[in-house]
């Protein structure tokens, strides 16, 4: 059998911590899977989630179809509004508050991040958090959801057209996430998922474009919800695969995760993952504020200045420097001006 890539292991910062002895270590901080781990693979699909994903694709480009077709003008301006709002939900909300912890928010902005992230329909906070806290733990081994050394497709789909691996599972299980179960928001919001995630993901925003501009039925459905959901989905997806795969690493060259601006740009700002992964308790996840490639971090900004998000943490321009030239790959802007000298 064909040795296993290593992998070096990222800093966390999530409140749950496993036991390092629980996956195979060399190197002090080096992460191999055992054969044991490649062995224990057995791929169980999921056709529930097969036929589903396969819908929701053929109807999304059918919805661009009617969108630069047929639908009224305030009907993409609608569908582009929810993007930002679920997108949020997922960065703002189920990433760098719920996940990392990244800043604190006060319960209005609480409430208005839980129903951003309903809207957006990637399973309730409270899972999502957890799936993340064991990618960053276990980034690239089995205990990873979308383990990005399985290829392409898995870390971006294919992770959930099959069941977890038993590694997963084991890996979540010892995670501390108190902290996410005694949020009574959340907890509202996984008590009543099967009700309210159906609401504002799908049957709102279908309904509001026909009875407030008089759009058809099919632009609403096709448009408004089918390819805008698709869509942040696939984004969202993005990290995972193509932000994991493509893109310089200018703080550790030893991990998988990229600087790839293009999925920052659609990603409203998640899409530096190289830095992500060094530093994920930064609430900006990229080292430069840059709003423009980040919307994330002016809409967290904006709430701080109003006093709804506080405890902002970042990280000093100090420690990032040790770390580029420590594990950096030279494409750091600060490695490229020193070879002008
Ligand atoms: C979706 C999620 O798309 C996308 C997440 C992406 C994350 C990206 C991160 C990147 C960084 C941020 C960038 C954001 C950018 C956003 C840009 C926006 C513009 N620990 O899961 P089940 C246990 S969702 C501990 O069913 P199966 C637990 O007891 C799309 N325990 O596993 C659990 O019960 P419960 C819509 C765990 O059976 C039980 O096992 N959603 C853990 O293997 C069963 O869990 C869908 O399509 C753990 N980690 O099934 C649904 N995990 O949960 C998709 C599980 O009640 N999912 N347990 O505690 C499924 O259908 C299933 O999960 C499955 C696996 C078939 C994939
Ligand atoms: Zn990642
Ligand atoms: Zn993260």
């Amino acid at each position: 059998m064909a040795p296993r890539e290593v992998v070096k292991t990222s800093e966390i910062s999530v409140s749950g911590v496993l036991d390092e002895n629980d996956i195979e270590t060399i190197d002090g901080g080096l992460k191999q899977p055992s054969q044991g781990y490649a062995r224990r693979r057995n791929l169980k699909l999921v056709w529930r989630n097969i036929i589903l994903f396969a819908y929701l694709h053929l109807a999304a480009v059918y919805g661009l179809w009617l969108m630069l077709t047929s639908a009224k003008w305030t009907t993409g301006i609608f569908a582009m509004m929810l993007y930002s709002m679920s997108g949020l939900g997922i960065t703002a909300g189920a990433h760098r508050l719920w996940a990392h912890r990244a800043y604190k928010a006060k319960w209005p902005l609480r409430i208005i991040l839980t129903i951003f992230n309903t809207i957006a329909f990637q399973d309730c906070a409270i899972h999502w958090a957890r799936d993340h806290r064991v990618h960053h733990k276990y980034s690239e081994t089995d205990a990873d959801p979308h383990n990005a050394t399985r290829g392409f497709f898995f870390s971006h789909i294919g992770w959930l057209l099959c069941r977890k691996h038993p590694d997963v599972i084991a890996a979540g299980k010892k995670l501390d996430i108190s902290d996410l179960e005694n949020d009574p928001i959340l907890r509202f919001q996984r008590k009543y998922y099967l009700i309210l995630m159906p609401l504002l993901c799908f049957i709102i925003p279908t309904i509001i474009p026909v009875f407030w501009w008089g759009e058809t039925w099919k632009n609403a459905w096709f448009v408004a919800t089918m390819f805008r959901y698709t869509f942040i989905l696939n984004v969202t997806w993005l990290v995972n695969s193509a932000a994991h795969k493509y893109g310089d690493k200018p703080y550790d060259k030893y991990i998988s995760p990229s600087e790839n601006m293009s999925v920052a740009i659609f990603a409203l700002g998640e899409g530096f993952h190289n830095y992500h992964h060094v530093f994920p308790w930064d609430y900006k996840t990229a080292e430069l504020g840059n709003y423009r490639m980040n919307f994330t971090t002016a809409f967290i900004d904006f709430f701080a200045k109003i006093g709804w998000a506080y405890d902002l943490k970042t990280v000093s321009n100090e420690i990032i420097q040790k770390r580029v030239e420590r594990t950096g790959d030279g494409t750091h802007k600060s490695s490229r001006d020193s070879t002008l000298w």
